[in-house]
Parts: C-alpha cells; sequence; structure tokens
C-alpha cells in the first residue's frame, strides 16, 4: 500500500470527538459519515488520520512495517508519552519482540489446546441457562445473568486464577480499554481505583498465585523451557487478564443481543445449532465489540494519495470498516446466511486476536445451551449500554424467553 509519495492529496477534515458520549452511544452515523468523507480523514480534534473503510482498515493491519503498535494502540504515543502500564509484550509491540509471546500464547490458546475444556464449559453453560429458566419468570438481565455470568464462571478458572478478587476482572479490562482513548471523563473516572487494580492484576500473574494446569501455569512453563524469559511470563499473564473477559462479555451479549432482535435468526440457529460459532462471528462483525484501535506510522506514508507523516497517529475505525457497504452486503443487516470472515473485529495480520478461539469456544457453549431449551427470545425493556473509549459494551440487556417444550 505505500505509494508514490509525489502526489499528495489534502485529506477531508473533522472536527468530531470519535470518544464523545454521543459518539461511543450511537457510533453508526459518524462511522457512515467518515466513510463517506473519504479513505483519509484528518480528525483535527486530535491531529489524527481515521482509517473508516474496510479496504483501508484492513490494509493498515496487515502492514506491520509501516503502522507499528509499539509506539501504542492507543492515542497516547509511546515516542513522547510515558504508557499507564508497562506495554504488552504482545499487542504494543513489533516483530522481533513481539514473536516469542505471540508463539506461546497462540499454542497454549490454539483449538487443541482447548479441547480439554469444551465439557466442562458446556455443563456449565447449561446450568446458566436452566438458572434462568427455572427463575423468577423467563424475564431478566441477560448481559448479568449470561454474558457476564458465563465468562466468569469459565475463564478464570481456565488461567487458573485463584478464588478472591475476581470482581476486579471486569474494571481492570474496562479500565485498560478505555486508556486507549484520550484523557476524557471515563478515563478520569477509572483513575481512583487505577493503583489497586493494577496492584491485583500485577500479584495474580506471579506463578505462585497460579494453580497448575491452567493457561496461566502454562505460561510460566514455557518460561522455563527458556521459550520466554522470566521477566516476560508474568506479562503475558496480563494480557490474558487484560484482554480475555470484557471483550467476551460484551461479545456474548452483542450476540444475545443480535438474537432478541432478529427472531428469525433465531430459528435459524435453533434448527442449526452448528451455526453457533458463525452467529458469533457475524455477531462480532455486526457490533464490533472492540471498536477501534490506533497504529503509529514508522515512515511518511501515502494512504490512497494522502500523506501520513512518520510518527503519526492512525485511527481505524474496525466497527465501521465491519459494516462498510463497499465490502458487505446489507452490512447492517445480522445475518446468519452470509459468511462474515474477513470481518476486522478481531483485527487482522500478525495481531489478530490470539484468544479468538477461546471466545468462539464460550460462544459456541453458550449459545449451544440456549438453542436446545429456548424457543425464544425478544427484548423485554431497553437495552442499556455502557460507555467505555473502546469497547462497545453494555449494562443491562433485559429479554423475555420461551423455554421449548
Ligand atoms: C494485552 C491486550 C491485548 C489485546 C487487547 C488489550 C486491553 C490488551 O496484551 O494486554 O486490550
Amino acid at each position: 500500500m505505500t505509494e508514490t509519495l509525489h502526489t499528495s492529496v489534502t485529506p477531508p477534515a473533522s472536527n468530531a470527538d470519535p470518544f464523545a458520549q454521543e459518539h461511543l452511544e450511537h457510533p453508526e452515523s459518524l462511522h457512515q459519515a467518515l466513510r463517506e468523507a473519504g479513505p483519509v480523514v484528518h480528525l483535527t480534534r486530535y491531529d489524527v488520520h481515521a482509517l473508516a473503510r474496510y479496504e483501508e482498515v484492513h490494509a493498515a493491519l496487515v502492514d506491520w512495517q509501516t503502522f507499528q503498535s509499539a509506539a501504542g494502540v492507543g492515542l497516547a504515543n509511546f515516542r513522547h508519552e510515558k504508557p499507564w502500564r508497562p506495554p504488552s509484550l504482545l499487542l504494543e509491540a513489533d516483530p522481533p519482540h513481539h514473536d516469542a509471546p505471540r508463539r506461546v500464547l497462540r499454542e497454549i490458546l490454539a483449538p487443541p489446546a482447548l479441547r480439554r475444556l469444551r465439557e466442562r464449559w458446556q455443563t456449565t453453560a447449561e446450568e446458566l441457562v436452566d438458572a434462568v429458566l427455572t427463575g423468577e419468570g423467563t424475564h431478566f438481565d441477560a448481559f448479568d445473568r449470561l454474558a457476564k455470568a458465563f465468562p466468569l464462571r469459565v475463564f478464570p478458572d481456565a488461567v487458573g486464577l485463584g478464588s478472591e478478587g475476581r470482581d476486579n476482572l471486569l474494571p481492570y479490562g474496562n479500565m485498560a480499554f478505555n486508556a486507549f482513548g484520550p484523557r476524557n471523563d471515563l478515563v478520569k473516572a477509572d483513575a481512583p481505583r487505577m493503583a489497586e487494580l493494577s496492584a491485583w492484576v500485577g500479584a495474580q500473574c506471579a506463578r505462585e498465585a497460579l494453580d497448575e494446569e491452567g493457561f496461566g501455569a502454562a505460561i510460566w512453563a514455557a518460561a522455563d523451557r527458556g521459550d520466554l524469559t522470566p521477566e516476560q511470563a508474568p506479562l503475558v499473564v496480563r494480557s490474558l487478564l487484560t484482554a480475555g473477559v470484557d471483550t467476551t462479555v460484551h461479545g456474548l451479549a452483542a450476540t444475545l443481543y443480535a438474537f432478541a432482535t432478529h427472531p428469525d435468526q433465531w430459528q435459524r440457529l435453533r434448527e442449526r445449532p452448528e451455526l453457533a460459532r458463525v452467529a458469533f462471528d457475524e455477531a462480532v462483525r455486526w457490533q464490533s465489540p472492540v471498536q477501534t484501535f490506533f497504529r503509529t506510522a514508522t515512515t511518511d506514508v501515502s494512504v490512497a494519495g494522502t500523506v501520513i507523516p512518520e510518527g503519526g497517529k492512525i485511527l481505524m475505525f474496525l466497527g465501521a470498516a465491519n459494516r462498510d457497504p463497499a465490502r458487505w452486503d446489507d452490512p447492517d443487516r445480522f445475518d446468519l446466511a452470509r459468511d462474515p470472515s474477513g470481518h476486522v473485529g478481531f483485527g487482522m495480520g500478525i495481531h489478530q486476536c490470539v484468544g479468538q478461539h477461546v471466545a468462539r469456544l464460550e460462544a459456541e457453549a453458550l449459545l449451544t445451551a440456549l438453542a436446545r431449551r429456548v424457543d425464544h427470545i425478544e427484548l423485554a425493556g431497553e437495552p442499556r449500554r455502557h460507555l467505555n473509549n473502546t469497547l462497545r459494551s453494555w449494562a443491562a440487556l433485559p429479554v423475555r424467553i420461551r423455554p421449548a417444550r
């Protein structure tokens, strides 16, 4: 995508704030405006270049040489600003430093390594679904009782965490995902708990804090083999704890919301429960739980004729790319009949979500359990969003379900 720099066009400018409450709550109109304005838009408020079309977002994601991550994947430029925590060895690193941590975690989270979890996760999902079916009626908060409850029941155990303090996981993730944005009110609201939450997460990354079976122990075993240094191991555990909880909670919530608003698609899943994984990916495309990430230009680079200067920040709108009508037919439709592969909800290229198989296994367990027992699901009130600078997230998802006979 690196073109000659001779003909440089001035990109359209926008003073919109993508991190303002109105856009976080309803991003669609901003996404459409940015896509339509051009392949590159200068966001004057932050002096960053925005990409909202699929083609350019995809191209930037796969070109890690030109669009680096080591200067931070949020608005803060680590060349000039001190990161709020030691940078992630995966997310905020480029090759060659990125490669060993990535290889280790990829093995640990690969489908063959996850097989031993499937049966237990299925049983847990069925328990949670039974509980909402036999509870105080069939009207309940699907965010709280399913989307939040299920990952919190299975993921910390899979990592091998102790039982104390697990309620810190979601606030810590929320804080980390807010920290990719500007220092707005959302970030300020997290500040009072930052030291406490960081200390707790840091302590859970120690070998002694982790049981002998989980992903955490497997990371430490990699250090024992020499595949990681002992200094790297706790930071790789930290990546699991940062990126593994809120993402799946809000991804599952997105999926449940999709079905509660598309009864025909629920019937399709009921008839063909093997569509559970495709359904989850389609929901990730449609809602894009991770809305945005930044990169930093390693050189003056021309994107569709606009020169982005070396050291400049690039804001990639994953959510806008995932609904680009130039890439997707009827992009606003949640549709199990489409092939959602190629969506950038998990990113693309060398940084593509290393935990995506864990997320898909969680989704498969929960959706399969629901599809077996639930005839119909619908909204029973207004869903409530939780605002976060990066995550398209939820506070409540009131639903009514009808048990299958
Ligand atoms: C990390 C990480 C990876 C992906 C997303 C993320 C907070 C964090 O390695 O810590 O978001």
